[in-house]
């Protein structure tokens, strides 16, 4: 590591002390960066870095609510406001009882460059609660989200903060809060995406995140004259990015033999096929129950505690949590065999078990680029609520898709590295560089 770059990471550590997944995302934005800003003084001289790292605005909040049984609960509630240089903050809340602020802020921070990659305006935010939904009623599920809007609603709107879902968060909970915030404000607009169809949504929005990450896979792989079809893919995690990771990675004629949730993995060498794909979103979309069922009902292997990495396959996507790949799981992908990452969840991959991907020249797709096909989707949700009009699912697939080509472009002009495509350098660099001019424009705010 250079001295400046060492020098910067100092300050943001002691300024930023025991976030760690904070610091994990800035020092490989940093590394990326510096080199380019070296060339590009100006960025320098107006503190760019120092102002992106810190936050425009940190909301926490307390959530009281009643439980079933009359007891009252009480959770934190965060909103960080990150960067909203090129558009509205926009990003998701999570609900999962290790949320804390390093972790909304690693998030909110990603969002921001993702979000400039996917060429709309949008900023970036994060924010979510450690409430825990797992083993939680329809009705405790309701009075939580209730109670979290009744203090975020003074805080979003639809031109000013957009939250979306995340780990957590799918159609149930968005409802929950966009009834609350619409009995607060009265007023019915686009303040949420991953909205209902019927009331505000969009079509693909379900869709997209898993969509756009095998859409950025199949890039990839275009750079190397291959394609998805007949490739053998793991995926982890069993929720909304995975399942529909496994749908298109089908449609697309390759085939999934794993996913898992926290408990363990399954793994199932014939392939889960859609009709075994529509078990899985029964399951865990409406009967929330644990993906071990999935190996009792087909008869197929279930690693209990395990995640899918030791499993031999030609591409990986990561879909469940942040550093969920290490340096000795990534070892194990190389050494299987597999010659494609592509990230549907937030930072999967630990910096060691990036630079092992990196070293075995491996097409290795970040998380701020692969993924950023959920977020697209909730941006053009926001402009069909602003027309009062709802397109085609083949118009937003066709959007979806050209939004993902054009991110691997932007990859390929700012990480190409000799015959070597450096999809972290560009995704970085790309993503920055649109929100730092936004900032030099706009003066010292
Ligand atoms: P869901 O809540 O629908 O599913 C999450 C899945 O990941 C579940 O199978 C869950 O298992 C598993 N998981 C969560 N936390 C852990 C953990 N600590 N250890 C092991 N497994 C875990 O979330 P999403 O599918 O929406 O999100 C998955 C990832 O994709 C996250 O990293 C999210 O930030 C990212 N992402 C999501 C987008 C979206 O549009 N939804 C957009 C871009 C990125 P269990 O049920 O046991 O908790
Ligand atoms: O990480 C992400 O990009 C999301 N969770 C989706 C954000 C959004 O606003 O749709």
């Amino acid at each position: 590591m250079s001295n400046k770059i060492e020098a910067f990471m100092e300050k943001v550590k002691a300024k930023n002390t025991g976030e760690t997944e904070f610091h994990q995302a800035v020092q490989e934005v940093v590394e990326s960066v510096m080199p380019y800003l070296e060339k590009n003084p100006k960025y320098l001289k107006a503190k760019i870095l120092e102002r992106i790292t810190e936050p425009e605005r940190t909301i926490i909040f307390r959530v009281p609510w009643l439980d079933d049984k009359g007891e009252i609960q009480v959770n934190r509630g965060y909103r960080i406001e990150m960067n909203s240089a090129i558009g509205p903050y926009k990003g998701g809340l999570r609900l999962h009882p290790s949320v804390n602020l390093g972790i909304l802020k690693f998030l909110a921070f990603e969002q921001v460059f993702k979000n400039s990659l996917t060429t709309l305006p949008m900023g970036g935010g994060k924010g979510g609660s450690d409430f825990d939904p797992k083993g939680k009623s329809d009705n405790e599920v309701m009075k939580f989200c209730q109670s979290f809007m009744s203090e975020l609603f003074r805080h979003i709107g639809p031109d000013t903060d957009v939250p979306a879902g995340d780990i957590g968060v799918g159609g149930r909970e968005i409802g929950y809060l966009f009834g609350q915030y619409k009995r607060l404000r009265n007023e019915f607009t686009g303040v949420l995406t991953g909205k209902g169809l019927k009331w505000g949504g969009s079509l693909i929005r379900p869709e997209a995140t898993g969509y756009g990450a095998v859409y950025f896979a199949e890039e990839m792989l275009k750079t190397r004259g291959d394609s998805i079809k007949g490739k053998v893919c793991t995926v982890s995690g069993s929720g909304n990015v995975a399942q529909y990771t496994v749908e298109k990675v089908n449609q697309l004629g390759g085939k999934c033999v794993t996913l898992s949730d926290s408990n363990g993995t399954i793994y199932d060498p014939k392939g889960i096929d859609d009709k075994k794909l529509a078990f899985v979103m029964e399951l865990k979309n409406v009967k929330r129950g644990r993906i071990k069922e999935y190996a009792t009902k087909y008869g197929c292997k279930y690693l209990e505690g395990k995640r899918p990495w030791g499993m031999k396959c030609d591409a990986a996507f990561p879909s469940a949590t942040q550093n969920e790949i290490d340096k000795s799981d990534a070892k194990e992908l190389v050494k299987n065999g597999c010659i494609c990452v592509a990230e549907g969840a937030n930072m999967p991959t630990t910096p060691e078990g990036i630079e092992v991907f990196q070293n075995a020249k491996i097409l290795y797709g970040p998380g701020k680029a692969a993924n950023a096909g959920g977020v697209s989707v909730s941006g053009l949700e926001m402009s069909q609520n602003s027309e009062r009009l709802s397109w085609s699912r083949k118009e937003v697939d066709a959007k979806l898709h050209g939004i993902m080509v054009s991110i691997h472009q932007t990859c390929v002009k700012y990480g190409t590295e000799g015959k070597y495509i450096n999809y972290v350098k560009g995704a970085n660099i790309g993503g920055f560089v649109k929100v730092a001019d936004a900032m030099l424009d706009q003066g010292l705010v």
